[in-house]
């Protein structure tokens, strides 16, 4: 078992004190059952732009479709941001990514690839997952991502974490803090072409599982206007990829 030495609390002053300038406001939770409904619940309320709720410990924390997202106590960030985008709504979660995704290649010091729509892959293994639920106008937009997390305490072989790829740090606050203002850069530089850039899943074979228990295997030719994954000339809205090759 890792100690409280190990996986040191949050510093929420602190965090608060170095995002401030980037418009973050941050709150940090010791438990709580999903960050995504405790910011859905404050954007119903009217909250601006800018809100990030942190939990040390989800008791539910939820992953698309009815799926969970599970991570031990401070082993990992799990936090959601409310973001009142001034552009088309579509590309926020897939901008979300290229966030992470960036942040972790230029200050982690590793190298991050986005599988479609917005999974964060290290040497082909899920580093960290995006969920992005819509709710009045706004998006929440939910991140959780591995950081100290051992092989045996992820709860699938395809999961990874930032200690197991060997991570320049697994400072959960300078990982939080790289990751909101990759965040802020992507979404105010309406990164498209990193996305297109950053996504391992375009120009290969995949299979798309799709919601309605279908599936459909071709190359991944594109990401659309909409933020669609093109197949083979048709473009899909949800499902789960496999890369095949
Ligand atoms: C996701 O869903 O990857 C989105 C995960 C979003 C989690 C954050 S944490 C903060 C915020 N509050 C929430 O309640 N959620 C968000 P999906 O693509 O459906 O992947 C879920 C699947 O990933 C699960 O079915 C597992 O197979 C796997 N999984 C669960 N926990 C994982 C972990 N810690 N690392 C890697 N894979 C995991």
């Amino acid at each position: 078992m890792y100690g409280d030495l190990d996986r040191p609390p949050l510093r929420a002053d602190a965090l608060n004190h170095a995002l401030a300038p980037d418009g973050f406001r941050v709150e940090v939770l010791e438990e709580t059952s999903s960050t995504n409904a405790v910011v859905a619940e404050r954007a119903r309320a009217g909250e601006p732009h800018g809100l990030v709720v942190v939990a040390e410990q989800q008791t539910a924390g939820r992953g698309r479709l009815d799926r969970s997202w599970v991570s031990p106590r401070r082993a990992g960030l799990t936090f959601s941001v409310l973001v009142r985008p001034s552009g088309p709504v579509h590309w926020v979660p897939l901008l979300g990514g290229v966030g992470v995704a960036t942040a972790l290649r230029e200050h982690v010091g590793v190298e991050a690839e986005l599988k479609w729509p917005n999974d964060v892959l290290v040497g082909g293994k899920k580093v960290a997952g995006l969920l992005a639920e819509a709710v009045d106008g706004a998006v929440v937009l939910g991140i959780g991502i591995n950081v100290t997390t051992k092989a045996d305490e992820l709860p699938v072989p395809e999961a990874t974490s930032l200690a197991l790829e060997g991570a320049t740090t697994t400072d959960r606050d300078t990982v939080l803090r790289s990751v909101l203002r990759g965040i802020s850069d992507a979404l105010g530089d309406d990164a498209r072409s990193s996305y297109r850039e950053l996504c391992s899943t375009l120009g290969r074979q995949v299979r798309v599982d799709l919601p309605g228990g279908e599936s459909v295997s071709g190359t991944a030719e594109a990401v659309d206007d909409e933020g669609r994954l093109v197949v083979d000339g048709r473009a899909y809205a949800a499902g789960d990829v496999v890369h095949l090759r």
